[in-house]
């Protein structure tokens, strides 16, 4: 609030300028990024406070906002305050979500003057900004993931595949981390995720659990591996009831139950079936073994022979997963930013694609409505509570031990229909009105 003031000037007026608004709390998705350790080192972050007005209609400058970089994948939750129940998903690279919003800035007595209201007495309040907390989980980005028992070759496939050099030993749960790597085609490349072999109850925990299923939730493919060998390469004859083929079959359903347990989007990716450790057997017993197991899955699900010891097979199984992952993306069933796909160079704003262009701005925009609604409840005799947003937001920005203010309040409270509904209920000039914490004496010099 401010009048001006200056030597020759008499009843300069008011000037008060308006504040400017709190800067919001951004994030920014940032391909260079691969992991949330940035955010380790603290646990609270605001964005700039805006500047209050000044006289000589001088507006303050908005705050200024805070950006957050993390990498691509991170799934974010507003888990408590204002936000709570929104959610965010930064994918590509530039994207950005605003995850608190700074309030607003409050009007300088300057733009409350009316003929009637010459020099106004008060001014408008900021408003706060939004609060939260927020989980951030970063779920790898991958185009195929690689699954199946401990011990079947998972690893092996992604260090002969890709140029990832994953920890591989003849023993179940060597891998407790997943690896990444990155398979090169001839126009393109995609990702191959190894995760830590699963076991029967893996996704109520058993073995390595279910925590590493979350890395392929975004996958467009997986490849179930299944080791030929210990059935085959030991002497049971093949064949013979309740043999390999049966062995195989239940391994096979035993993944896909967990699987699908996990998350029915797993369950419904397209796979390949890989059965590996083919050089452990000759020829003729691991294409008799192909036949009959491709028999018994059915013609949807391609079933393939490899050796990571031998090389065979595994240019078929490159071909084969090029091929679907690029298919998968040009049916828009995959996802939007693989990397064999037309983004990966950075490039923003490129009108190309609409569906990227589409997922490049901020993937939920979230902008409150004007909620003119409020209600009125009758707390005991001479004690009204009135609740609402526009309501609170109204009560929340002035300063009520200012009579005008008080004024300009109950003024606004007539027009919203307020005061009617007060009436209604038995309100008499004077009685308490609690808007949020406030308890307002309203009316009492004026009713009418
Ligand atoms: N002969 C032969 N051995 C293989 C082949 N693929 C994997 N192996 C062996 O099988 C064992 C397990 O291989 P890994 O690649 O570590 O298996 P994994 O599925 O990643 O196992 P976990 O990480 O424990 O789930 C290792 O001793 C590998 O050398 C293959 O094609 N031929
Ligand atoms: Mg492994």
């Amino acid at each position: 609030m401010s009048f001006r003031r200056e030597a020759h000037v008499a009843r300069g007026g008011p000037d008060g300028g308006d504040g400017g608004r709190g800067g919001d709390v951004v994030l920014v998705c940032d391909a260079s990024l691969r992991d949330l350790r940035a955010l380790r080192r603290r646990s609270q972050y605001r964005a700039g406070a805006g500047v209050p007005g000044r006289g000589a209609q001088r507006h303050g400058a908005n705050g200024e906002q805070l950006l957050l970089a993390v990498p691509p994948g991170t799934e974010v939750t507003a888990t408590a305050g204002e936000i709570e129940g929104r959610s965010w998903d930064l994918v590509l690279d530039g994207q950005r979500a605003v995850v608190a919003r700074g309030g607003a800035g409050g009007r300088g007595n300057k733009r409350f003057t009316t003929p009637k209201r010459q020099a106004p007495q008060f001014a408008e309040q900021g408003l706060a900004g939004e609060e939260g907390e927020l989980e951030l989980a970063l779920k790898l980005l991958a185009d195929v993931g690689l699954v199946g028992l401990p011990n079947a070759g998972k690893s092996s496939l992604l260090a002969r595949l890709t140029r990832a050099t994953p920890k591989v030993a003849a023993y179940p749960f060597t891998t407790l981390e997943p690896n990444l790597g990155v398979l090169e085609g001839e126009d393109g490349q995609i990702v191959l995720a190894d995760i830590p072999g699963l076991i029967e109850g893996a996704s109520d925990g058993a073995g390595l659990g279910d925590e590493f299923l979350a890395h392929i939730e975004r996958t467009s493919l997986l490849v179930h591996v299944i080791d030929l060998a210990p059935e085959l390469a030991g002497d049971r004859p093949s064949g013979a009831a309740d043999g390999p083929i049966e062995s195989m079959a239940a391994n096979y359903g035993l993944i896909e139950r967990e699987l699908a347990l996990h998350d029915r989007r797993l369950a419904e990716l397209p796979r390949v079936i890989a059965l590996s450790k083919a050089d452990l057997v000759d020829d003729v017993t691991a294409r008799a073994a192909l036949a009959a197991f491709a028999a018994r899955i059915g013609p949807d699900i391609p079933v393939l022979l490899t050796s990571s010891a031998t090389g065979a097979g595994l240019p078929a199984l490159a071909t084969e997963l090029l091929a679907r992952v690029r298919s998968a993306a040009g049916k828009g069933a995959g996802r939007p930013d693989s990397p064999s796909g037309s983004v990966g160079d950075g490039a923003q704003g490129d009108p190309r694609d609409g569906s990227q262009e589409a997922l490049l701005p901020e993937h939920m925009v979230f902008r409150p409505g004007l909620q003119a609604g409020y209600e009125v409840t009758r707390l005991d005799a001479g004690a009204f509570a009135v609740t609402g947003p526009a309501v609170a937001r109204l009560v929340e920005r002035f300063d009520l031990e200012n009579p005008e203010a008080l004024a300009y309040i109950e003024a606004r409270m007539r027009r919203l229909g307020v005061l009617g509904s007060l009436q209604a209920k038995g309100f008499s000039p004077g009685d308490e009105v609690r808007v949020g914490d406030a308890a307002l004496a309203l009316f009492a010099s004026r009713p009418r």
